[in-house]
């Protein structure tokens, strides 16, 4: 689960319980992981993947017991506990739990609900998971999780449906007096819809700022077929827009708390209903009763150009619109059809464009490796992030994710249900498959695409905000299931990280824009050499755009110097500036600098440039502490260095973000040697 934000049915049923006159604890079992692993973000993901894994056995571990330790003491006394089961991948964490309370707190109701609780299984990965459950418990014969742990008189009861009506029942039963004054039933002269008080909101890794999660509807419009979002959710429902805005105002006033994140399966699913919620949004943003400072991020589905989503375009950013996210899924429109998502490229980009004007960000998701995904399939994907470069490079698109691996085969979604029509075989877990019209694409090829993908989209500039951590679950992956893999697809014959070779046919040419703003009385010059080529500017006072191209081979190491040349004339008199604007009255400045179409004025430019003087003896003492390298006072070269196997962007990206690129560095080693242990 994420660290960065907070999962919102906690809030959903806290306020539930509260309306009933009873106390409500809520423990973040994940952030409490993360508490206990010291906040180090390895031995985290190491653990958090391990209690995902049936096969994981946690008596042994130190840090798991600590962790449970920790949480029997919290649920010691409670009369009803609640567990909620996100998906199927937490469901051994679940089970691991539900024996913990049963243990530490026999008469506790124990309820279990959640997507994961929902969970069928029949599909060949889980055959895998019920002969271990069928170890633990004497009738199998259930389906789902939670019918499961049911039938075999684990919980009380468990949440049959994408509600949590069921809690009702069993808050009727439980004392009032244990509940304590402040929850007195009588005291409650309103009732809320969710109760962000139950968390520890401070100890969150919030990014930038906190957020809060919110809901504006139940379901789905689409029917992507590798989804089970509808068996969960079969009808889509919307919550009354002005119910919503009453609640987003009051959970502000309560939290002082402005930004939100919809965890709809999509924001945008009616039109009608998305528009009139944008109009009421920006109204109530413009009179005040919501603050400026009120913005929100949500999932959002592309669509055709028409009147009405221009409409919509216009009213994003007044209504709060920040971070919108895409399942753009692939580059190819044939898979994306196949897929039943009923959008285009073109349509991509055009919303793209849209919102670049409108200054709304994006945040894109794919995966790769569809099951009929043919290699021409897939470089549609790699040709479109080129074609999404401009966007990623004026800060449009913040963010492209790719999963952790390729296509996984869900019971109960569509393509599930219709596999035999294409020919494609469920394995031993989600991500093992088969294709039959598509056999040359194996597990291996497919983590070959997922790095090619993602390599291909930082060489291209496209920000990959969650690489890291993918890598690590991919790694986590081959690490638990290696024998099923080996068995499954064989040894590695070729290097799934080895992806120079496509890179190097990609464009290798840069366009580069600079304002050179002289503030000299006479013309200096300026002069870009590059390997093959120099280019010659007369800069008179005033600002001079200039223009220029270099080639950058992504094999071969490259070096531009940007030399500056003042007129003989020019004399820099130091003590004239005391306050280091050396620049300022007879030197250079060099202003909005452009690599393609990204701005590295302010970020990059320095970290970038080597600056040498002709004659730096005539420095002062302090000037590299308080002048910035685009700041000239006399005649000097700026040199440039990019390392060989290596695309501009990409360079540019580690030099920003060194911890980030460092933290990549690492995962990429391990990535490394965990791929080495299934060659020959
Ligand atoms: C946002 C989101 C995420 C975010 C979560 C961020 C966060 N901080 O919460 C992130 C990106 C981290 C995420 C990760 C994953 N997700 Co997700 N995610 C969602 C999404 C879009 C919304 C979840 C949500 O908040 N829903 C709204 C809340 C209110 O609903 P709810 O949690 O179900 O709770 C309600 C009821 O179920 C009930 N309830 C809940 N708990 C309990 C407990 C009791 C006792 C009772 C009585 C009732 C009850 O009450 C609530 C009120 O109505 C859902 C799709 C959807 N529309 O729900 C997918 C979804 C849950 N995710 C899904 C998947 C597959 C994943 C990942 C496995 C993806 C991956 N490969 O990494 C991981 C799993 C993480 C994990 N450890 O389990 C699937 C789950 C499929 C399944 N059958 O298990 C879903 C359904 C989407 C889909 N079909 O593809 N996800
Ligand atoms: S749009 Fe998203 S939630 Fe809806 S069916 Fe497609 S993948 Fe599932």
């Amino acid at each position: 689960m994420s660290l960065e934000e907070l999962t919102l049915s906690p809030a959903i049923l806290a306020a539930q319980v509260e309306n009933k006159g009873h106390y409500f604890k809520y423990i973040d079992t994940n952030l409490h992981l993360y508490q206990v692993c010291d906040k180090d973000k390895n031995t985290y993901h190491k653990k958090s993947n391990d209690i995902m894994n049936y096969k994981f056995n946690p008596e042994n571990d130190l840090v798991i017991k600590k962790w449970t330790s920790d949480i029997s003491k919290s649920i010691r006394d409670s009369d009803l506990l609640m567990i909620n089961v996100f998906s199927f991948l937490s469901h051994f964490c679940a089970l691991y739990f539900i024996e913990l309370c049963r243990n530490i707190n026999p008469t506790a109701q124990i309820l279990v609900g959640g997507i994961g609780a929902q969970k069928e299984f029949y599909n060949n990965a889980n055959k895998e998971i019920m002969n271990l459950l069928a170890e633990k418990f004497d009738n199998t014969s259930s389906i789902n999780f939670g019918e499961l742990l049911f039938n075999n008189n684990y919980i009380t009861d468990w949440q049959k449906d994408s509600g949590s009506d069921i809690l009702d029942q069993y808050l009727v039963n439980l004392y009032p007096e244990k509940t304590g004054d402040t929850f007195n039933i009588e005291n409650l002269s309103n009732k809320k819809e969710f109760d962000f008080s139950v968390y520890n909101i401070e100890e969150y890794e919030w990014k930038k700022h906190k957020s809060l999660p919110i809901l504006s509807s139940y379901g789905c419009v689409r029917k992507c077929s590798f989804c089970d979002v509808l068996i969960y959710f079969p009808k889509y429902k919307f919550i009354d827009n002005d119910i919503l805005i009453n609640n987003i105002i009051d959970i502000i006033d309560e939290t002082n708390i402005s930004k939100f994140i919809f965890m709809d399966s999509l924001i945008n699913g009616g039109l009608k209903i998305f528009e009139e919620l944008l109009t009421k949004l920006a109204n109530k943003k413009k009179s005040g009763e919501i603050p400026e400072t009120f913005t929100w991020s949500s999932t959002y589905i592309c669509r055709p150009p028409s009147i009405q989503l221009s409409r919509i375009h216009k009213l994003l950013k007044p209504a709060g619109a920040d971070n919108l996210v895409i399942g753009v899924e692939t580059g190819s429109d044939r898979i994306r059809y196949e897929m039943n998502k009923k959008h285009t490229n073109e349509d991509l980009l055009n919303e793209l464009s849209a919102f670049s004007n409108e200054g709304v960000k994006a945040n894109l998701l794919f995966f790769p490796a569809w099951p009929t995904e043919t290699i021409e399939d897939f470089s549609e994907t790699l040709n479109l992030y080129k074609n999404l470069e401009k966007y990623g490079h004026d800060g449009t698109i913040d963010g492209i994710n790719l999963g952790s691996g390729g296509f996984a085969l869900i019971d109960g979604t569509p393509i599930d249900k219709n596999k035999e029509e294409i020919g494609l075989e469920a394995g031993p877990t989600e991500f093992l498959w088969r294709c039959e019209q598509n056999m040359d694409l194996t597990y291996w090829e497919t983590l070959r695409r997922r790095i090619l993908a993602s390599e291909t989209a930082m060489y291209y500039g496209l920000p990959l905000t969650d690489e890291a951590n993918y890598r690590r679950t991919i790694i986590n992956n081959l690490e638990t299931n290696i024998d099923i893999i080996l068995n499954y697809v064989g040894n590695l014959l070729f290097d799934p990280m080895d992806v120079e070779k496509y890179l190097s046919t990609l464009h290798d040419v840069y366009q580069v824009s600079i304002d050179v703003v002289n503030s000299d009385q006479y013309t200096s010059s300026v002069q870009i050499n590059t390997d093959s080529e120099t280019f010659y500017f007369n800069c008179e006072p005033g600002i001079t755009p200039i223009n220029f191209s270099f080639t950058k081979p992504f094999g071969c190491d490259f070096q531009l110097d940007i030399q500056i040349k003042f007129d003989s004339r020019n004399e820099c008199i130091w003590s004239n500036h005391p306050n280091g604007e050396y620049y300022s009255e007879n030197g250079i400045y060099l202003d909005n600098i452009f690599i393609n179409e990204k701005n590295i004025t302010l970020d990059g430019f320095e970290q970038l440039s080597k600056q040498n003087f002709c004659n730096s003896a005539k420095l002062p003492l302090d000037f590299y502490e308080i002048v910035n390298k685009r700041c000239i006072p006399i005649n000097s070269t700026i040199t440039w260095n990019f390392p060989k196997n290596k695309g501009v962007f990409k360079f540019l990206w580690e030099l920003i973000n060194p911890e980030l690129a460092k933290e990549l560095e690492y995962v990429n080693i391990n990535l490394k040697n965990a791929f080495e242990k299934f060659k020959l």
